[in-house]
């Protein structure tokens, strides 16, 4: 299964412009306890480098753009977020980087949880471990 999962956001536009709404469990999978952004970020400057054990996030990069890679530990996979109308969903145990930001790039993430530093795994070497024991489990 792609580890790419997009979603696409009805956008309520009409000849004033576009507007989107996101509502929880509805355009978005789960119950939004927060929410944050990414701006100004500046050139040449990657962000993330780390997993979650158990979040789920929706980015949206609502103008700009940026690359995100997403790794599960075994594959590497990439998209670019250029849409305001299109949000990734970044499950539990997905290491992801964030490349390439555009000078005028805002994204915006809607997370499950409220903010919490011991639910990041911030080794690669640390999330390898834990993504290749949870996949045996699986099996
Ligand atoms: C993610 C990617 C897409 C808080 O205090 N509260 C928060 O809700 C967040 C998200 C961050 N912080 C603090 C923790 C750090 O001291 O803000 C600082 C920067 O966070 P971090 O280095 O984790 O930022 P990114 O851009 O590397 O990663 C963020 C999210 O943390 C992460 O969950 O998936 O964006």
């Amino acid at each position: 299964m792609s580890l790419v999962k997009l979603i696409d956001f009805p956008s309520l536009g009409d000849e004033r412009g576009s507007l989107v709404a996101l509502e929880s469990n509805k355009d978005i999978p789960f119950d939004i306890k927060r929410v944050y952004y990414i701006f100004c970020t500046h050139q040449g400057v990657v962000r993330g480098f780390h997993a979650h054990k158990k979040l789920q996030q929706v980015a949206v990069c609502i103008t700009g753009k940026c690359r995100m890679v997403l790794d599960n530990g075994t594959r590497k996979e990439e998209v670019w977020l250029d849409s305001a109308s299109k949000g990734l969903l970044i499950e539990d145990m997905i290491w992801r980087e964030m490349h390439d930001f555009s000078n005028d790039c805002v994204m915006l993430v809607l997370a499950s949880e409220h903010y919490d530093e011991s639910d990041y795994i911030r080794e690669y070497s640390s999330f390898k471990n834990i993504a290749m024991s949870l996949q045996i489990g699986m099996k």
